[in-house]
């Protein structure tokens, strides 16, 4: 009955609530992308420009005669990469407000108890402040919270010099960043930059529109985010390796169902506070549920996994079917991902949709702001709104059967002492990667690869992430994983201790020795900084620089601004990087030569286009291969 639906997810568990929506004719992502159906071949290309007024303007490319300049001049390349430069900006900012906002949850652990936010691991702390050169001396925890709090602030204005954590990359790779004019100086004015050359009348040159936004995605990668991880390691704790439960199944007939969706882990963990607050415990009980069921969706969901082992119950492309359940009383959304469409769906049932970020109100949810200067009192507030709401339910439920387990919380701190076999506490900063190392070298591990991203309706749901990661681990490559796609993954058992069963022998064999699994669940997507810290120790380790490393990226079913920028300062970063979706610059043969080759003889990296997860990882391999080869090992 459900064979339909396998031409729009390979996951079981949404099959049911996909009938059960038709059957409640409530419309999903995959009705809304069918009635679409044709998209605009401008957009798709990049072709179309809104930067003025005296616009909209199209290059035609398909007759002789169609115009083949915007009104103001702009060819084809400047249109689509002044485009393209936008969206990497749009998606640096979203990484990066998301970075400063964990900065100000960091001053507020220093300075203002009220907050109940506390520094969780103060040895990363102090390991930072000495990194960023700020004395320690005769300061307590909380005054050096409030100067590392200050100073990652400053990274966003600072008026002179470069982001701090440039310093942290391979040498190589800084002198290829200034050679290029692309070291990230401050993450605001590094954004700003783009929006500003990419106006009318500035920047008209593809390869320096490039020069800007490579920049601004820099300054995610090496800033907004890395800020985003470390700090949030500091007040909520360096993620641990447990197992956890993942997928729709999660939810629970008799519990009160909370779904915490969004991004940042500062409303996320003070929910998670509230929602074992006794009172509250107490309120939930009295409504007749037996106590409350916190879950966790898209990257939110995957930092408390991460670090308190809170159930990952979808993706992206699950948001709405989770609330199809009937079983959901209530949605906290905060920022990114989160889409217009669950206050329709919301509205069929009694869930509550609560918005609690000034940046994102949704037209139907109900707004209750979440003030960081009282955290927990606020998130207290919310989940007293999600816990009254359960008498409310009504009969239409429908929780699939489907779930998995898996290991996740694998830090950087985690992989290393796994590898290590050193029962060192991950408090402290990072060992050696020395038996990383030397898998590779030996050869029992070809290489590593990290799949990332979202999910789109332009491949299959979960099918770009899964097929891939599957095929990675059979040819013995180590894949590491975030967002959306380590949902997939632990969905399809990719992050169990019998996922060794789909490995070759070298990396089944390291997975039984040192206990792993072969796909490792890394954190949301500002955790990709996780993933550029390993290669660039990796690579001063080994004495080369990324570029040199038998590594390699994916994004099967990327969709948003943040992948653009992502992609972008990992392919700066030396990275060669598959995607699933091509980017909308195809109208421009200039840029898309540029991205996919021109780049590579730059930073080494470059961007390849396969939607197929088969060809994908065959072409992933050779990469692999040919590194290795360079290397001699
Ligand atoms: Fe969003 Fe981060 Fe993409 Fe998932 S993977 S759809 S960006 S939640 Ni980041
Ligand atoms: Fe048209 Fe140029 Fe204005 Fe873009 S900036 S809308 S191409 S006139």
């Amino acid at each position: 009955m459900f064979e339909d639906f396998k031409c729009l997810s390979c996951d079981k568990a949404n099959y049911k609530l996909i009938e059960k929506a038709k059957n409640e004719k409530i419309e999903t992502v995959w009705d809304r992308a069918e009635a679409m159906q044709p998209q605009c071949g401008f957009g798709e290309m990049g072709l179309c420009c809104t930067n003025c007024s005296m616009g909209p303007c199209r290059i035609v490319k398909v007759s002789e005669d169609g115009p083949k300049k915007g009104i103001c001049g702009a060819d084809e390349d400047t249109i689509a990469a002044r485009n393209l430069a936008r969206s990497i900006a749009a998606g640096s900012s979203a990484h990066s407000d998301h970075g400063r906002d964990i900065a100000h949850a960091l001053y507020n652990a220093a300075k203002n108890p009220e907050s109940g936010y506390k520094v969780k691991n103060p040895e990363k702390l102090i390991s930072l402040a000495k990194e960023w050169g700020i004395s320690t001396e005769n300061l307590d925890i909380k005054d050096i919270a409030a100067k590392v709090a200050e100073t990652a602030l400053q990274e966003f204005g600072k008026p002179f010099g470069h982001l701090r954590f440039v310093d942290r990359a391979p040498e190589d790779r800084i002198d290829i960043w200034k050679k290029m004019n692309v070291v990230p100086r401050a993450i605001d004015r590094d954004i700003v930059e783009v929006l500003h050359s990419t106006h009318i009348g500035c920047d008209a040159d593809y390869r320096n529109i490039m020069v800007a936004a490579t920049r601004a995605a820099l300054s995610d990668g090496w800033g907004g985010s890395m800020i985003g991880t470390e700090l949030s390691d500091i007040l909520f704790g360096v993620p641990e390796p447990h197992e956890i439960e993942a997928n729709l199944g999660v939810f629970k007939e008799d519990e009160v169902n909370l779904v915490i969706h969004g991004h940042e882990p500062t409303l996320s963990e003070a929910i998670l506070v509230a929602v074992n607050d006794p009172e509250l415990v107490e309120l939930a009980k009295k409504q007749g549920a037996e106590g409350i069921d916190l879950v966790g969706m898209c990257c939110t969901g995957n930092e408390i996994a991460m670090r308190h082992g809170i159930p990952m119950a979808g993706n992206f492309f699950q948001q709405e079917l989770a609330i199809i359940t009937g079983a959901v009383d209530a949605m906290v959304v905060d920022v990114q991902c989160i889409m217009p469409a669950l206050s329709q769906a919301a509205k069929c049932y009694h869930t509550k949709l609560i918005t609690t970020s000034p940046k994102a109100k949704i037209p139907g949810a109900i707004h209750m702001q979440f003030n960081e200067e009282e955290a927990i009192e606020s998130a207290k507030k919310i989940v007293r709104e999600a816990v009254s709401n359960f008498k409310n339910r009504r009969g239409n439920i429908l929780i699939p059967q489907e779930k998995s387990k898996g290991f996740v919380g694998y830090s950087n701190e985690a992989i290393i002492n796994a590898l290590d076999g050193v029962a060192n506490s991950v408090a402290h900063p990072m060992g050696t990667v020395k038996p990383l190392a030397d898998a590779i070298k030996s050869g029992v591990l070809r290489g590593a690869a990290a799949i990332v991203g979202c999910n789109n309706h332009k491949v299959l749901h979960d099918k770009g992430h899964e097929e891939l990661a599957k095929e990675l681990i059979k040819n013995d490559v180590l894949v590491v994983t975030t967002g959306c796609g380590a949902y997939a993954c632990i969905k399809e058992g990719l992050m169990s201790k019998e996922a060794t069963k789909f490995c070759g022998k070298g990396l089944a064999t390291v997975c039984e020795l040192v206990k792993i699994p072969p796909v490792l669940h890394m954190g949301s997507c500002v955790d990709i900084s996780r993933i550029l810290l390993l290669l660039s120790e990796l690579a001063k380790f080994m004495n080369v620089d990324i570029k040199d490393l038998p590594a390699a990226g994916a994004a099967p079913e990327w969709m948003s601004e943040k992948a653009l920028s992502i992609g972008t300062y990992v392919v700066a970063s030396g990275v060669y990087t598959m995607l699933g979706v091509a980017p909308q610059v195809t109208g421009s043969e200039n840029l898309t030569r540029f991205l996919t080759d021109d780049i590579k003889d730059i930073y080494g990296g470059c961007f390849d286009i396969e939607a197929n997860p088969q060809k994908a990882a065959e072409k992933i391999i050779d990469h692999i291969e040919k590194k290795r080869k360079s290397l001699n090992i």
